[in-house]
Order: structure tokens, then sequence, then C-alpha cells
């Protein structure tokens, strides 16, 4: 009788581990939640499991799992903070697969200028296209994303400000290395894209584009402006702390149209931040002041419970 209720204990253990619903393992550096560093979680997490993390300041460095998505509250909301003395990369994806980084602003609180630091780092033969990053900002680094041979990751819908103290903005190492580079914009940068022709040719698929006002686009690479949906002009930022788009940004509805749509159901946007379109949505010309050269308008538009707005000016035709 004993022997048989342990046997029937050892089985169910067994089969609630193999049947063990996916989790949300929550994190919030103020407290409140499961537990206070992403990397914690992460560490906890299963394959399968989601790491939610809150708004909010997070001061540490990520190692990325395999089957684990990371997911924060918005990139203008959830704010990795890395330095150099915490390793040479924000966030390292090292042999993964399955696994997204999404809605976080990655930066530095250290000089960007010689501490080396990259936001991200792809690198092993295991790291494929189902490693992606997606939906983030990456600012303040002096390096944006490393990808290493070999690994071939996807990098979408990313803002990429180099602001001029930025080095690289994507450097593409020694083949095999063939990351899928869509719907990004990448400026401020030394170089933009770099791609290291090495003794394999790396095979980068570089789509809807906006790569502008880096001191050189493509480095050792052919510049793809105008070609598979790249272009190279003025996002339109909000202004250089905010890095939403104003509504006649050519970044608008100018991603992969493949790509799925925008929350406001209109083609996907370049960039981390969609611009939402739409009868509730502003822009709003409130106020439109003509003076004998210029056409003065002010621009409006609601976000974050807030209503934002700018003034522009028109030379008189
Ligand atoms: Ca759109």
């Amino acid at each position: 009788m004993k022997s048989s209720v342990v046997l029937l204990m050892v089985f169910w253990l067994s089969a609630s581990a193999v049947l063990a619903p996916a989790r949300t393992l929550t994190v919030d550096s103020g407290g409140g939640a499961e537990f206070q560093s992403i990397q914690a979680a992460i560490d906890s997490a299963l394959a399968g499991d989601v790491v939610e993390v809150a708004a909010g300041a997070y001061h540490e460095h990520i190692v990325m799992k395999s089957g684990v998505d990371v997911m924060g509250a918005g990139a203008e909301r959830t704010t990795i903070v890395g330095n150099a003395a915490l390793g040479f990369s924000v966030v390292q994806f090292d042999d993964v697969v399955n696994a997204k980084l999404s809605g976080f602003e990655l930066t530095s609180d250290a000089p960007i200028e010689g501490s080396n630091l990259r936001a991200v780092t792809f690198v092993g033969a295991e790291t494929d296209q189902t490693a992606v990053l997606e939906r983030c900002i990456l600012t303040g680094t002096q390096y944006g994303i490393f990808v290493w041979d070999p690994s071939t990751p996807t990098i979408t819908n990313n803002t990429l400000m180099g602001a001029g103290l930025g080095e690289q903005g994507i450097y593409i190492g020694n083949g095999p290395t063939s990351p899928v580079i869509q719907n990004n914009i990448i400026s401020g940068y030394a170089l933009g894209i770099h791609v290291v022709a090495g003794d394999i040719a790396p095979s980068p698929v570089i789509v809807y584009n906006d790569v502008w006002n880096n001191e050189t686009n493509y480095e050792r690479y052919p510049d793809q402006t105008g070609l598979n949906g790249n272009i190279s002009a003025d996002p339109l930022f909000v202004d250089a702390a905010d890095l939403h788009l104003q509504g006649d940004s050519p970044a608008v509805d100018a991603g992969d149209p493949d790509s799925p749509p925008d929350p406001d159901g209109t083609r996907t946007d370049m960039g981390a931040f969609p611009y939402a379109q739409g009868a509730g949505a502003l822009p709003a010309i409130f106020l439109s002041l003509k003076t004998a050269r210029h056409t003065w308008s002010l621009e409006a538009r609601e976000r974050r419970s807030k209503c934002n707005g700018r003034f522009k000016r028109r030379n008189q035709a």
C-alpha cells in the first residue's frame, strides 16, 4: 500500500514537471513584485516563462536565456542602466534562441567615450532569428549592437540614437552572421551600420530602416538608401530627448508592410514608437500665426495623458 502511494506521488510529481504551465515572473525595482532585479527573474525562469518588468530604472546587466521573453513596460518607462564596470554589454544574447527583449531603453550612466560599452551583444552558433530585439531605445553607450560571428538574430523596430557621441550603431562581424535588421532608426553615430567582411562575408538582411545623419551611414557595405525600403531622412523626432515621431515624419507608415500593423491599424512605422493616427489622435493645429515672412503653427498631441506640442515655422511662399 505504502509503495503504491509513493509510486503515485512520483508519477504525479513528474507529470506536473512536464505539464508545468508557463509562468509570468514580475520584476519591480521599487518592490511589490516577485523580484527586484531582472537577472534574478531570468535566472529563476524556465523556457516558456515570461519576465515582466515594471516601469523604473534597473542598474544591472542582463544575460538572456533561451525560451524566456523579457518585456519592459515600454521604452519610455523601463530603463536598463548599464555601466562598463559591470561588463562589456548591457544585454547579452549568447547561444540564445526563442527569446525576445522588448520595450526597454538601454543606456549607461558612465561617460560614453572610452567606455567601450555595448548596449546589446548577440553571439553564439545557437543564436538564430528567434533571438529578437524589438521596440527598444538604445542611447548613451559607445556602441549600439554587436552581432558577432556566429549569430543571426532579428533586430526590429528599435531606435538607436548615438547623439554624435556613439561609435557604431550596429556592428556586424565576420561571417557567418546574417542578422535581420528591419524597421529601425539609426542616427548620430560615427558609423551607422558597419559590416566587417572577413574570411566569410556576413550576409545581413537590411530592410525598411532609416539610417540617417551618421558620419558614415554604411561602412564597408553598399549604401542601402533607396533599396529594400531603406531611407535616409530626418525622422523628425519630437525633440532630442523625446524619440517619438511627429506626424509628418518620413518614418511613419514606412516600415515593412509585411510586419504586424501598428496599434492604430496602420502600416508599421520605423523605430521604437509608432505614431498614433486616426480620429482620436492629435496632432491638431491649435494656432496659426502669419507674419510677413513666416507662418507659425502650434501642433499638439496627446501622449501619456499630457498634451505636448511644439511650434513650427514655415517660410511664406
Ligand atoms: Ca503606422
